[in-house]
């Protein structure tokens, strides 16, 4: 594609923004020529799933999906670590990190974005609109405003007084390792996962990254085969927790690459946090969880440690599941 294509005005994207409202599983299950999956981490993926099956329902792709399911988290300031109300840096900046991928393995992403509410959106056209990967940073920002997105402010009331009282309480002892910065309880990215009724796969993955995090960090979650990996031969999968021990092992990559070698999602999700395990002696501080979706609909989930939920949407209901972590809190 020429270079200069991508500064084109996203129209596409305008009737995307319009998603709202439920789907009725009963009145159009009856139109679906396959059976549609949607899977995503944590409780807040309860809403995102919704979003998304209503786009599926719609007959849409499984793209379109991802991309709308993980915009409803983006856009909820009650999701700490996801979009508008994510916790910021250690300078008190929201930076976002997303990327996506559809079933031909073409990919997008974005890192470091600061005031774009749905940076899942400019990853997406980062794929469809550029010869590139990924964009970062201000660079990021320019793509986004060039494509009418618009500027705001991301920090609410209650994320900036938590930065607040972090900078007076814990700054100075902060060394930004593992303890620190990594209560399970700042988890809650958004990795969702679908298989629409053609039987085709799709991922997203969002974050606004690990709180009180050093300017310029970018995690796991933009990064394609770490935060989130997608082959519509074999299954996709997707990730949350400590992003740099996400990043080091490859982990969604290495969980679709072990499903192609005939594993089951359970084995290949086991096996990449097994290394982790092994890797800190049985003893590693930090959580790490995935989410996988196989081609033929199997999917599994499992953590480090205790505490992570994931919400699935299979054969007309939606719902939260509690993971049997490897090891004890
Ligand atoms: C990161 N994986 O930036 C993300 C953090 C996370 O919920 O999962 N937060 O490392």
């Amino acid at each position: 594609m020429n270079r200069r294509k991508f500064i084109k005005s996203s129209v596409a994207l305008t009737s995307l923004l319009a998603a709202g409202g439920l789907f009725n599983t009963n009145c159009t299950a009856k139109r679906l020529r396959g059976n549609p999956v949607v899977i995503s981490t944590w409780k807040h993926g309860l809403e995102a799933n919704k979003d998304a099956v209503r786009v599926l329902f719609e007959g849409k792709t499984a793209l379109d999906a991802v991309e709308a399911g993980v915009r409803v988290s983006e856009a909820d300031p009650s999701v700490n670590s996801v979009g508008f109300g994510g916790l910021p840096d250690e300078k008190g900046n929201v930076t976002l990190d997303a990327c996506i991928m559809d079933s031909k393995g073409n990919a997008g992403s974005v890192a470091c974005l600061e005031n774009i509410m749905h940076p899942i959106s400019v990853a997406r056209l980062v794929m469809e609109r550029t010869d590139h990967v990924m964009l970062a940073g201000e660079g990021a920002k320019e793509f986004a405003l060039a494509h009418g997105f618009k500027e705001e402010n991301l920090l609410t009331e209650e994320s900036r007084n938590r930065w607040l009282q972090w900078k007076e309480n814990m700054s100075n002892k902060d060394d930004w390792g593992p303890q620190s910065v990594d209560s399970l309880a700042s988890h809650d990215t958004i990795s969702m996962l679908a298989l629409d009724q053609d039987g085709n796969l799709a991922g997203a993955c969002t974050t606004s990254g690990l709180a009180w995090k050093i300017r310029g960090r970018v995690g796991d979650s933009p990064i394609i085969g770490a935060g989130m990996f997608c082959d519509n031969k074999v299954g996709a999968a997707g990730a949350t927790g400590r992003g740099e021990e996400v990043i080091k092992t490859c982990g969604s990559f290495l969980i679709v690459e072990l499903m192609r070698q005939g594993h089951s999602p359970k084995e290949a999700i086991d096996e990449a946090i097994k290394r982790l395990v092994v890797k800190y002696n049985n003893k590693p501080d930090f959580q790490v969880a995935y989410i996988a979706l196989r081609k033929d609909g199997e999917i599994a989930a499992g953590s480090i440690k205790p505490g992570f939920q994931y919400a699935l949407f299979k054969d007309g209901d939606n719902k939260l599941f509690d993971v049997n972590a490897m090891l004890a809190a």
